[in-house]
């Protein structure tokens, strides 16, 4: 039985992780951090008591501040596999707060590829890099664009990225970047503009809120659906030779788009409803994120199959069903086709 460590786990890409591996048969061991209240409602659904038999799913405290911790978990385990998913991921926050952002998200990383190294141990280590790190860079973007990060959050990426590829090149450690563009799902952090938008509008036809409040509505994102994504992380730490891939579905929209595909489903128009608010605005923002996933695609066999507007739909009668109103039905249907279930 292969052995993973995720770091990030209680996230939206850690909880779809962890269900595939867990799916694949695989021990999975989560990195969480103390909270006074509980913070695993993503995994909840696959957790159990560890005193029962044939438990596979096992958390354990820790925190990317924490190296003497992270030493000691990859020691003591010594995992097949590490998927490095835990960062402070908010781009917006990242500006209010870069020194902590560096802290977590770049430096956690050297510190896993340090505690990596010095334990000897050979396993395989997967780095989350961001389609955020090209910033203004011509799109379409792929894994030979120079990188021109325009946040705190992509500039600390951009260094995760440097430290594994130095680990990988300096020490021979089975390391790889995987660079992916958003995405999406009824997992998403709320405060993420799709997430938002669709809670927003589920809100509003539940009748509990007037207006949705927003930034930049021009920025354009290459948006898919995040369980494929981790299926292509997966893919990545399963090929003869670490290399770093793009992940997108090589379509891009602006969240004004995404604003009328999501009211437009749910028989609203948005303009009667959303309202700019220019706290919501960056001091620099990326305006173009376009993929061209094409290695990915030759040699991982990795394409999406989810399309911009069937993942609108799916947010939004997920975010209808959970605001106690009737979805539409398109959205399981997407669900059902693709993947044989409404599995959210
Ligand atoms: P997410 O939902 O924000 O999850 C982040 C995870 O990191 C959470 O489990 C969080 O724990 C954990 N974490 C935060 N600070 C930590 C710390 N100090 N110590 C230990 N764990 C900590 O992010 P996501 O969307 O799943 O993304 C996963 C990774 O991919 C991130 O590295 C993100 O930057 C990167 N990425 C995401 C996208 C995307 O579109 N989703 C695209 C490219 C790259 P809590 O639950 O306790 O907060
Ligand atoms: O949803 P967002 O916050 O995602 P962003 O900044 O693209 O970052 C996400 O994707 C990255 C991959 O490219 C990840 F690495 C990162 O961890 C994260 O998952 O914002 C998308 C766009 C931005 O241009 C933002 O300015 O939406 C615009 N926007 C407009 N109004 C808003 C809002 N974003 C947020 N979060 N909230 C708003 O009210």
């Amino acid at each position: 039985m292969k052995r993973a460590l995720i770091t990030g786990v209680t996230g939206q890409d850690g909880s779809y992780l962890a269900e595939l591996l867990l799916s694949r048969g695989y021990e999975v061991h989560g990195l969480i951090r103390r909270a006074s209240t509980f913070n695993t409602q993503r995994i909840e659904h696959l957790y159990r008591d560890p005193h029962e038999s044939g438990v596979r799913l096992f958390l354990h405290y820790g925190d990317l501040a924490n190296s003497e911790q992270l030493t000691n978990i990859i020691y003591n385990l010594k995992p097949d596999e590490i998927y490095h998913l835990g960062a402070q991921s908010h781009v917006r926050v990242s500006f209010e707060m870069p020194e902590y952002t560096g802290d977590i998200t770049g430096l956690g990383t050297t510190r896993l590829l340090e505690a990596l190294r010095r334990s000897g141990i050979k396993a395989r280590f997967y780095q989350a890099g961001s389609s955020e790190m090209y910033g203004d860079a011509p799109a379409p973007q792929h894994e030979g664009t120079p990188f021109r990060p325009r946040s705190p959050y992509a500039a600390t990426k951009v260094y995760a990225h440097w430290m594994t590829v130095g680990y990988r090149e300096g020490y021979t450690l089975w390391a790889c970047n995987g660079i992916l563009f958003n995405h999406e799902s009824p997992r998403r952090g709320e405060t993420f503009v799709t997430r938002k938008i669709t809670m927003g509008l589920a809100a509003i036809k539940a009748g509990r809120q007037q207006k949705l409040y927003l930034g930049n509505l021009d920025a354009k994102r290459d948006w898919g659906y995040a369980p494929e994504y981790v299926e292509g992380m997966w893919l990545m730490l399963q090929q003869d030779e670490p290399q770093d891939y793009v992940l997108g579905t090589g379509e891009t929209h602006s969240v004004k788009e995404f604003l009328t595909e999501a009211f437009g489903y749910a028989g609203l128009d948005w303009q009667e409803h959303v309202e700019i608010d220019p706290r919501y605005f960056r001091p620099t923002d990326v305006d173009l994120l376009l993929a061209d996933a094409s290695k990915a695609k030759q040699q991982l066999h990795w394409s999406p199959r989810v399309r911009f507007p069937e993942l609108v739909r799916i947010m939004v009668d997920a975010d209808l069903e959970a605001a106690g109103l009737k979805p539409i039905g398109e959205g399981k249907k997407v669900l059902e086709r693709y993947f044989g279930t409404w599995h959210r």
